[in-house]
């Protein structure tokens, strides 16, 4: 199929709000799971696009953003969630011993106050190589890198879990586990 950067944008960017952040504005409900039946997206939507667009969008996604379930009736982001209610049932995983998270100068001094803190998602989002994380910073202005000791984390108890996309999460990283000027590891 031929479709335009733009147009997956508009529809990617469609489905994270729909699927992460605000299903109500098109009255839409996701199961505890954060599954959406697809055919209600479709009869619910102001934005129109096809079956066979959103399966571009889905497979083609740069970072592999949404997965479909078994026989493609139901969709869901793979991480990024602000909903409360949505439980990816993640199941907690060894991380490798360091992680990366890329953000910007405004945060700093917060950070070097409370440490990586999730916001408004579900979790601290974490890369295993550099590259994603400053990407990740880039969205915001220059990017500042930081290194996380998450296997020392998880010998103290910190759980880890990976989205079906390789993205690492965590509920917060305290000040003590954090690299503010990372050596490649
Ligand atoms: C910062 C995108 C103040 C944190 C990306 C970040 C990612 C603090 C911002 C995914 C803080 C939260 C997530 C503290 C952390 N005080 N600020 N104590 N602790 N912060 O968007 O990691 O393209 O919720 O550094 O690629 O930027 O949407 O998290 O800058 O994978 O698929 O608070 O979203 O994926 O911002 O990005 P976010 P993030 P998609």
């Amino acid at each position: 199929m031929n479709m335009t950067e733009q147009r997956k944008k508009q529809i990617s960017k469609f489905l994270s709000l729909i699927l992460r952040h605000q299903p109500e504005t098109i009255g839409l409900k996701l199961d505890e799971n954060g599954w959406a039946v697809i055919h209600e997206i479709f009869e619910k939507s102001k934005l129109r696009f096809t079956f066979e667009e959103l399966e571009e969008v889905v497979v083609t996604s740069d970072k592999q953003r949404f997965s479909f379930n078994a026989d493609k009736t139901k969709i869901r982001a793979n991480q990024g969630h602000s909903l409360k209610t949505v439980d990816l049932n993640l199941k907690p995983q060894t991380p490798p011993p360091f992680l990366y998270h890329g953000t910007v100068t405004k945060f700093m001094p917060a950070i070097k106050l409370h440490g990586l803190k999730k916001m408004s998602r579900q979790h601290v989002h974490l890369s295993k190589d550099k590259d994603t994380a400053i990407k990740v910073g880039s969205r915001r202005g220059k990017p500042i890198i930081l290194g996380v000791r998450a296997m020392d984390m998880q010998n103290e108890g910190h759980l880890f879990f990976k989205s079906e996309n390789g993205v690492w999460l965590t509920d917060h990283i305290p000040l003590k586990f954090i690299e503010f000027k990372p050596v490649q590891h």
